[in-house]
C-alpha cells in the first residue's frame, strides 16, 4: 500500500459534518468536524492541539458494547490513570490526542472513544469510513460482549476503509473471579478473523500501552515504508512484546 492511499482514505466525501453529542465529555472536546485524514508531512512537522509537534497523524477509533471499558482504556492510555468508582456511559463520540515516539517519527494517534449504546449507533458508525484503525473491544467478564464482536466485525466489512488496522483486545483482565470469556476463546475468534488480539485491563494496565503503539507501529510503517525496508508485522510485534512483557505482569 503506498503512502498516499494509506493516507487519503476512500470515505472522505462522507466525513462527519458536525458535533453529534450534547455533553462534551471527558476531554472537554466533541467531535466537531473531524480534522483532515491523516496528514503525513515528514520534513513539515505539525502541531497538535496541545502544542505537540508531530510528523504523522491517523484515527483510531475504540468500539465496542457499552461498558467493555473502551473509556478507561483511553484514559489508561492518555493518563496512566484508572477510572474507578460509578460508570458514567459515554454520550455519542469524543475523541482525545496522544503523540508518541515510534522510532524517529512522531506519530500522532486521534483516538475516538464511541459510546457503545445502541442508542447511539448511527452517530458512531458515521464515522467508521474516516478510521485508520479500528480496536474492537469485549469484556471477559461478559459473554455477550464478546458474541458482539461478530456483529463489529460484519459492520466494520462494509462500513470502513478496506486497508483499515484491526485489532481484538480482551479487556478486564484482571477480573479473574468473573471472568466467563476464556483467554483461548479470544485468541481463536482473532485467528478466524486474522487479527491480532491481546487482553488488555485498564484497570491494573496491562497491555495498554501495547495495544496502542502496536496500532501506531502498523500504520507508521503502511505510510512510510520503503521498498527496500523490511516488512513490519504487527501480529510477531504483539506476540514478541507480550512474551516480554508477561514476566512483569505474572
Ligand atoms: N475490573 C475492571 N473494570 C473495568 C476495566 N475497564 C473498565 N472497567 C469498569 O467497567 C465500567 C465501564 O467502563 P467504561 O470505560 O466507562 O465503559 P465504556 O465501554 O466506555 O462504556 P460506554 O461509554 O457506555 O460505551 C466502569 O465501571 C469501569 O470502572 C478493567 O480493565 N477492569
Ligand atoms: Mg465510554
Amino acid at each position: 500500500m503506498s503512502r498516499k492511499k494509506a493516507l487519503k482514505g476512500k470515505g472522505s466525501s462522507k466525513s462527519p459534518k458536525a458535533s453529534p453529542c450534547k455533553d462534551s465529555g471527558k476531554s472537554g472536546k466533541c467531535l466537531a468536524p473531524a480534522p483532515s485524514n491523516g496528514v503525513v508531512h515528514p520534513s513539515r512537522p505539525s502541531i497538535s492541539s496541545s502544542g505537540e509537534f508531530y510528523d504523522i497523524a491517523f484515527k483510531v477509533m475504540l468500539v465496542g458494547d457499552s461498558g467493555v471499558g473502551k473509556t478507561c482504556l483511553l484514559v489508561r492510555f492518555k493518563d496512566g490513570a484508572f477510572l474507578a468508582g460509578s460508570f458514567i456511559s459515554t454520550v455519542g463520540i469524543d475523541f482525545r490526542n496522544k503523540v508518541m515516539n515510534i522510532d524517529t517519527i512522531k506519530v500522532k494517534l486521534q483516538i475516538w472513544d464511541t459510546a457503545g449504546q445502541e442508542r447511539f449507533r448511527s452517530v458512531t458508525h458515521a464515522y467508521y469510513r474516516d478510521a485508520h484503525a479500528l480496536l474492537l473491544l469485549y469484556d471477559v467478564t461478559n459473554k455477550g460482549s464478546f458474541d458482539h464482536i461478530r456483529i463489529q466485525v460484519c459492520e466494520k466489512q462494509s462500513e470502513a476503509q478496506d486497508d483499515v488496522v484491526v485489532m481484538l483486545l480482551g479487556n478486564k483482565a484482571d477480573a479473574t473471579h468473573t471472568r466467563v470469556v476464556k483467554k483461548e476463546e479470544g485468541e481463536k475468534l482473532a485467528k478466524e478473523f486474522g487479527v491480532p488480539f491481546m487482553e488488555t485491563s485498564a484497570r491494573s494496565g496491562l497491555n495498554v500501552e501495547l495495544a496502542f503503539t502496536a496500532a501506531a507501529r502498523e500504520l507508521k510503517h503502511r505510510s512510510t515504508k520503503e521498498p527496500e525496508e523490511s516488512k513490519f508485522q504487527l501480529q510477531d510485534y504483539v506476540d514478541r512484546e507480550m512474551r516480554t512483557a508477561s514476566c512483569c505482569y505474572a
